[in-house]
């Protein structure tokens, strides 16, 4: 096949050539944030608290159970295509969206069912959609291996196994992740327990359970997205959305309110908390339930982690969320550059005049069987600096590290910079074992597909990998600021049979084209 051979030679030198692009212009990026030069507009402090209006109805994506097929598979349907969104009435936004014109429905299983998922590409471009947290195979995970042609419809199928949780979906296409998220590609995925009454947690869709997908977003005048305003972890918009709606309300009916924080910003964190600094239950991570309740008044996100917290609220009253000042661990000067001194307005709760009684929350949830570091096969450890992982920088057809099918690891992830770094690792939920050597916050202690990596800190994670070997298909782990993930600040592992004999380089599945993924099209970029 000479043709397909020139053609794919011809890909991998243009990859390469914008690959290495990308890597500098984010070194270049990285130098700018610290020579404080300002070939980069550097983002400046913003704070909206006190001023946002809360006119708007927060939107709730429509919750979508699909069908169960004769097979017995629960199946669901995305497409994915360009639309248009008023987030100001009158003022059309090129969006891109799942099933409607931005974000996509909340997609529900219950724990143990199969599923199947149809994910048509209605846009111009390619992408790939990848589901955050789940455990599945190789194959099915939606990375940038598995990319979906416009046109193509992709079916990925799979059974859910792991703790009851919330999850969300997103693309992933290498180089393209964060302007396909930026545009509005993401939903959630909810894995319902089958006793959902147990607990006592709110679980009424979009009555007293409430999905709260929070990004921040930069518009032109003319009403477009722009990430022109950067720090060094990415784009950071002035504005809020939460569920695609800005400046939004939320009417609370019920005494007890169960909200599903995703933090699904590119770039931000986001350091919750109510305007009257009120206290609430953290009642799950990333990865499923804690052991009980955690009372707290405040719960820190990064891009692309989760938190499931339970409010009460009392009659009449108009309690506002917000995000202040967020503890980076970065110098301040640099902090404030990378939205560590802004303070946003995020949402307003406005309880009914009567409310309805809600179930008693539950003092305990189930115990979580802790992982051992005595079974541990193996150790990693992954070091994080510039936009690299060990010195090295992502190549899709490079096995970094290959993870013999049924054993326990532990992963030590160090940040080496002054600046922030986040981990994520697909396939696993993992426990956090120790942070420099003490035990993990509350907020550390339940199942995590994705941390906050603070600069200097030694994160001691422990995971099994139960099954799925494949030694032909990589999981990826990577830093989840999505700037940084497209520069090459990410790595890949196979779960194999035989470590021994596992491939350390894996062939590119060819393309039908010859478009390079890089060059998406993105509205208003
Ligand atoms: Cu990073």
């Amino acid at each position: 096949m000479p043709r397909d051979s020139r053609l794919s030679t011809r890909r991998i030198a243009r990859r390469r050539s914008i690959r290495s692009v990308a890597v500098s212009s984010a070194v270049a990026l990285a130098v700018t944030a610290l020579s404080g030069c300002d070939a980069v507009q550097r983002a400046p402090v913003v704070d909206t608290v006190g001023q946002v209006e809360f006119e708007n109805a927060l939107a709730i994506p429509p919750l979508d159970r699909g069908t169960v097929g004769p097979d017995g598979v629960r199946e669901f349907r995305l497409r994915a295509a360009e639309g248009v969104t008023e987030f100001t009435p009158g003022v059309g936004t090129t969006t891109w969206g799942f099933n409607g014109s931005y974000l996509g429905p909340t997609l529900a299983a219950t724990v143990g069912e199969p599923v199947r998922i149809h994910v048509e590409n209605g846009l111009f471009v390619p992408t790939t959609v990848h589901w955050h947290g789940m455990h599945l195979p190789a194959e099915m995970d939606g990375g940038p291996h598995q990319v979906i042609e416009p046109g193509v419809t992709w079916s990925p199928s799979w059974t859910i196994d792991q703790e009851p949780t919330t999850l969300w979906y997103h693309p992933h296409l290498h180089g393209e992740t964060e302007s396909h998220v930026e545009m509005g590609l993401a939903g959630l995925f909810l894995l319902e327990p089958e006793d959902p009454d147990r607990f006592g947690l709110p679980h009424r869709y979009g009555v007293d359970d409430i999905p709260v997908i929070v990004q921040d977003r930069q518009f032109t005048s003319s009403g477009q997205f722009t990430t022109s305003t950067r720090g060094f972890v990415g784009a950071l918009g002035d504005t809020v959305l939460v569920n695609g709606t800005a400046a939004p309300y939320l009417e609370v009916t019920t005494e007890l309110v169960k909200l599903r924080l995703l933090n699904g910003s590119t770039a931000r964190t986001y350091r919750f908390e109510f305007d009257d600094e009120r206290s609430f239950d953290l009642v799950g991570t990333d990865g499923g339930l804690l052991e009980a309740p955690h009372r707290t008044d405040h719960v820190q996100l990064s891009p692309g982690e989760r938190a499931e917290i339970v409010v009460r609220v009392r009659p009449g009253e108009q309690p506002v969320l917000r995000s202040i000042s967020p503890d980076l661990g970065m110098p301040g000067p640099i902090a404030a550059m990378n939205g560590g001194s802004d303070r946003l307005d995020i949402m307003q709760l406005r309880a009914a005049p009567v409310l309805e009684a809600s179930a008693p929350l539950a003092e305990r949830f189930a115990e979580i069987s802790r992982m051992n570091p005595s079974d541990a096969a193996n150790e990693r450890h992954f070091e994080m600096d510039g936009l690299q992982i060990n010195g090295q920088s992502m190549q899709m057809h490079t096995v970094n590290e290959i993870v013999e099918v049924d054993t326990v690891e532990i992963w030590k992830v160090r940040n080496r910079m002054q600046f922030a770094h986040s981990f994520h690792i697909h396939d696993v939920q993992f426990q956090v074992l120790s942070v420099d050597g003490n035990a993990p916050p509350p907020e550390l202690a339940g199942w995590k597909d994705t941390i906050y990596t603070r600069p200097g800190v030694i994160y001691e994670l422990i995971m099994r990998f139960e099954d799925y070997a494949d030694p032909d298909t990589p999981y990826m782990y990577h830093c989840h600021f999505l700037a940084h993930e497209d520069a090459g600040m990410m790595g890949q592992f196979t779960v194999v049979e035989d470590a021994s004999t596992a491939p350390k380089v894996i062939d590119i599945p060819s393309r039908d084209d010859d478009t390079a993924p890089f060059a998406g099209h993105g509205g208003g970029h």
